[in-house]
């Protein structure tokens, strides 16, 4: 009996697993265990001998059984304890980053223009890019001969079958946005008009849609030289430089007069723009004054009230300021580019300080 109790207990003990405790437990104490066997042979002995064997046989059981049962728990917990270790959660890591959209390049110098001339006191006009060929041509003192106005460059919108008034245009500039804002609002006036705007052309340097933002300022005593100065505060602020020269060379645009396209003082050492500095001029923009035409289309009378008017290409500003070669990235719809120009547009930055891709 004390051999049964040994062997089994020691088994048990030694068990591995679930299934080597089962099979224990059917060898030792099943029906036809070696337990049962036992108590079978209780039938061949004296009552004094059965007296004492059968007690002991079942205690035996019983010891047999609970150390069964305190095995399996133990395989359980160990089970439990080695899945913990195996599949143990960091909780610390962090996240995956995720790709973000960030502002293009268009609209970050568009907003750097805008702040710049909010600073100096002009308001933003915005509005349609489609207009009548009034509001972008005649009322900006192109006449219907004009070379502007040629299809060529213009995109012109349909009419309806049988309608015969003067098509619709893609405007060709944000001028008109500022005759209606010379309606709308009356003299004295101080805005900007930045947007896109349609021609049709395209190579390395023309898109059919581009972006430009006109500056207009009309008041009584308007003069070139408060154009100058407004100018070159702006080329200052924009390239981040504390002086600059300026040149005016006298030009022609049918709405001003006189006019003059500007050009500023630049290097062009290494391939990479200075501004500022060096003996080359880099043009950036034309104005002049409005022409009393103009100032007449809207509403505005030319005998009180004198301007000047600027007008700038933003795509073009936005290459010079960050190095950009080919105007038709900016209209691709592949921006992997831009990363190469300091615009951000694909990276964000993770926990760790790095880029993720
Ligand atoms: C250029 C030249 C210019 C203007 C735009 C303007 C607007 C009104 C009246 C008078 Cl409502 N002028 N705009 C004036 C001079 C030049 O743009 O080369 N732009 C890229």
């Amino acid at each position: 009996m004390n051999d049964l109790k040994q062997k089994y207990l020691g088994q048990i003990a030694d068990a591995a697993d679930e299934n080597a405790l089962e099979a224990i437990r059917l060898a030792a104490v099943g029906k036809k265990g070696e337990v049962a066997l036992k108590m079978r042979e209780l039938g061949k002995m004296t009552p004094e001998e059965r007296q004492v064997a059968g007690p002991a046989l079942n205690a035996l059981k019983d010891e047999i059984n609970s150390a069964l049962a305190a095995k399996k728990a133990g395989l359980a917990d160990a089970a439990l304890d080695a899945r913990l270790r195996e599949e143990w959660l960091d909780v610390t890591l962090p996240a995956r980053g995720r790709r973000q959209g960030t502002i293009h390049p268009i609209s970050q110098v568009s907003e750097e223009v805008t702040a710049i001339f909010a600073e100096m006191g002009f308001s933003v006009a915005e509005g349609p890019r489609i207009d009548t060929d009034w509001y972008n041509f005649d009322a900006l003192n192109i006449p219907g001969h004009h070379p502007a106005r040629a299809e060529m460059d213009t995109f012109y919108m349909h009419r309806a079958e049988g309608d015969n008034r003067p098509p619709h245009v893609l405007r060709t500039h944000t001028s008109p946005v500022q005759i209606r804002s010379m309606e709308a609002m009356g003299a004295p006036l101080r805005i900007i008009c930045p947007g896109g705007v349609y021609r049709a052309d395209y190579d390395q340097t023309h898109t059919p849609m581009f972006h430009q933002v006109e500056g207009l300022a009309i008041d009584k005593d308007i003069s070139m030289a408060h154009l100058k100065w407004v100018l070159e505060e702006f080329v200052k602020s924009y390239f981040e430089v504390d002086g600059v020269d300026l040149r005016f060379r006298a030009s022609h645009f049918p709405f001003t007069e006189p006019s003059a396209e500007v050009d500023i003082r630049c290097s062009w050492e290494g391939g990479t723009l200075k501004v500022g500095e060096g003996d080359d001029w880099l043009e950036i923009l034309g104005s002049g004054m409005v022409h009393p035409n103009v100032l007449k289309a809207g509403g505005i009378d030319p005998e009180a009230w004198q301007g000047f008017a600027f007008g700038m290409g933003i795509d073009r500003i936005a290459m010079l300021k960050y190095g950009v070669p080919d105007l038709r990235a900016f209209f691709d719809s592949d921006l992997r580019w831009l990363r190469h120009y300091g615009f951000s547009a694909l990276d964000q930055p993770n926990l760790h300080g790095g880029l993720s891709r």
